[in-house]
């Protein structure tokens, strides 16, 4: 039977950058996962009898949360609904599926990176038929929908299995539990060249993947372990946990620390790689040698030809701004169009979709390509491992020849988290009203030579979007960006990002640290982040 259940709006539940992510006792609250779904399906057109793809990272709630979500679509007129056994469904996978399936849209059920378990973080995030996140106007339409919604449809059921794979029938609509791998594993076989990648690790080459107990795990050893032949415990933390083993998902160097140790040590690997909770993410790291998420796109934009699936060339590449301008260098050898977007996958799904762009990126370990709408971090590790096949040298090999070629940008994100939410906004509001005034003073790092709040114009669609970030360019091209974060639990976060250009001719070989010291000391003055924020120092560098 539908039941209609009064409710009352919670007037936060406003998506983020992903999504909506909460800390899972705001989501545990009497009707507040529901309000939330009934919000999306409200603001949604024509999805009656269509499909609805659900599933997530594994984390604390997401079994409760699923039940909720197929027993509220049946009672708001979808035809089916796809979810992956156990509720598994890695965020690119779950992209993969919304599309081959001709999905009108799905609910990815994660936090992302952020720590999971009853006292850490949930997350909701709709993803439209493309495949790739709700565009602003649609998550606008959710948020102001939140603001007034007064009841909710849900079907009194008894829960559905997911742990079977099969189908079953709840009142009118239909749930099929599939397997959450096979199909994404086919598509990664179809793009590259696995027969070479198998060779090269029967040969002798090794790698370590680290799934940071979240849900990339039977993903990582279906692909390296089963069909390229890696041998077992070349994935590190297979099983998905709902608290991920206490671990924080996020691939840096800071919470992946196990597989750095690993990389650094004498007898590492010859690669190593990570991915986040929900597996949209890559760590690359060679053997002794980090790969900044801004390099490994360049990297990844410049060999991509060599794998099956690219051979044809890019159609473009696209970085969302605060990412470094390394791959703008690839585009332009490449004599292909470079975007710059906001930060936040969605904006690259109508570059996607017009063919504009074949690969995209992000400086928080994100990369991928028109094969989803999703970033995906097993397709950069894969990619990787097919350049390496090609090219037959060490990663660290690659990286110097690949700076000696373009120049190297040398790159740094500092984050400042857990800062007061009035602070960290009266901080951007004065270096909002600063920016005026700022092209043409000269401070630590240079004489400034613009100063903006950036703002978007979608190529496809002339949709704008502002107030995505503060740059502040120098007069010799380093840049210092800063905005906040939209998708912590608690109080704000400032990100700063720190970039300097050194052409193939400039010194290469500098420690960051080093090389953005005077970059980092303008920030300062030019932000005033400690005397906002009482921090000295960012809690995270990455
Ligand atoms: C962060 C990253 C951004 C990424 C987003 C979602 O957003 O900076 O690049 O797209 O997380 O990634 P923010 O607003 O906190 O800076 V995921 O892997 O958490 O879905
Ligand atoms: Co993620």
């Amino acid at each position: 039977m539908i039941q209609t259940v009064s409710t009352m709006p919670f007037n936060d539940q406003k998506p983020g950058t992903s999504g909506l992510r909460k800390k899972v006792r705001v989501f545990q609250q009497p009707h507040y996962a529901e309000n939330f779904v009934q919000s999306v399906f409200d603001s949604l057109d024509g999805f009656a009898g269509q499909t609805l793809v659900v599933g997530g990272d594994g984390r604390y709630l997401n079994r409760e949360v699923i039940q909720i979500v197929i027993k509220m679509a049946a009672a708001n007129g979808f035809g089916r609904v796809l979810v992956g056994q156990g509720g598994i469904l890695s965020t690119p996978a779950a992209s993969h599926l919304i599309r081959s399936s001709g999905a009108f849209g799905g609910l990815i059920l994660s936090a992302s990176h952020n720590p999971g378990g009853p006292d850490e973080d949930f997350g909701i995030k709709y993803n439209i038929g493309n495949g790739g996140p709700a565009p602003e106007k649609v998550t606008d339409a959710i948020a102001a929908r939140s603001l007034v919604i007064d009841s909710y449809k849900i079907l009194e059921a008894a829960d559905v299995d997911i742990d079977m794979i099969g189908t079953a029938q709840l009142a009118a609509m239909t749930v099929e539990v599939v397997d959450p791998v096979a199909l994404y594993a086919d598509l990664m076989e179809s793009l590259f060249d696995f027969p070479a990648i198998r060779a090269q690790i029967a040969g002798g080459f090794t790698l370590a993947f680290d799934s940071m107990s979240a849900v990339t795990g039977p993903y990582a050893v279906e692909i390296f372990e089963r069909r390229l032949g890696a041998p077992a415990g070349t994935v590190m933390n297979g099983t998905p946990l709902p608290d991920f083993g206490h671990h924080h998902p996020d691939p840096n160097l800071v919470h992946a620390k196990q597989l750095y140790d690993r990389m650094m040590a004498a007898d590492a690997p010859d690669f190593g790689a990570a991915s986040d909770g929900d597996g949209d993410r890559n760590l690359i790291i060679g053997r002794h040698s980090y790969v900044t998420p801004s390099d490994s796109l360049a990297v990844l934009a410049a060999n991509a030809h060599l794998a099956p699936g690219y051979k044809g060339g890019l159609k473009g590449i696209a970085r969302s701004m605060p990412t470094s301008g390394a791959a703008d260098r690839v585009a332009e050898k490449l004599g292909v169009p470079l975007y710059e977007t906001p930060t936040g996958w969605k904006f690259f799904g109508n570059l996607l979709d017009a063919g504009m762009a074949t690969i995209c990126g992000e400086e928080s370990a994100g990369t991928g390509s028109d094969h989803v709408r999703e970033k995906d971090g097993i397709w950069a590790v894969l990619l990787w491992l097919n350049i390496l096949a090609v090219r037959q040298q060490s990663v660290a090999a690659i990286m110097t020849d690949h700076w000696a070629t373009y120049g190297r940008n040398y790159y740094a994100r500092h984050d400042y988290e857990a800062i007061a939410k009035d602070r960290a906004d009266t901080l951007m509001a004065a270096l909002r009203d600063s920016l005026a005034t700022l092209p043409g003073t000269s401070n630590s790092g240079g004489t400034v030579k613009s100063a903006d709040d950036f703002a978007y114009t979608d190529p496809t669609d002339q949709s704008v979007s502002r107030n995505q970030g503060i740059r502040i360019l120098f007069e010799d091209g380093s840049r210092v960006v800063f905005r906040l974060s939209g998708t912590g639990t608690e109080g704000a976060t400032l990100r700063v990002y720190i970039e300097r250009y050194v052409g193939p001719d400039g010194d290469l070989g500098l420690e960051t640290g080093d090389a953005l010291a005077p970059l980092i000391a303008a920030a300062q003055e030019v932000a005033d982040i400690s005397g906002h924020t009482g921090m000295d120092k960012p809690s995270v560098i990455t």
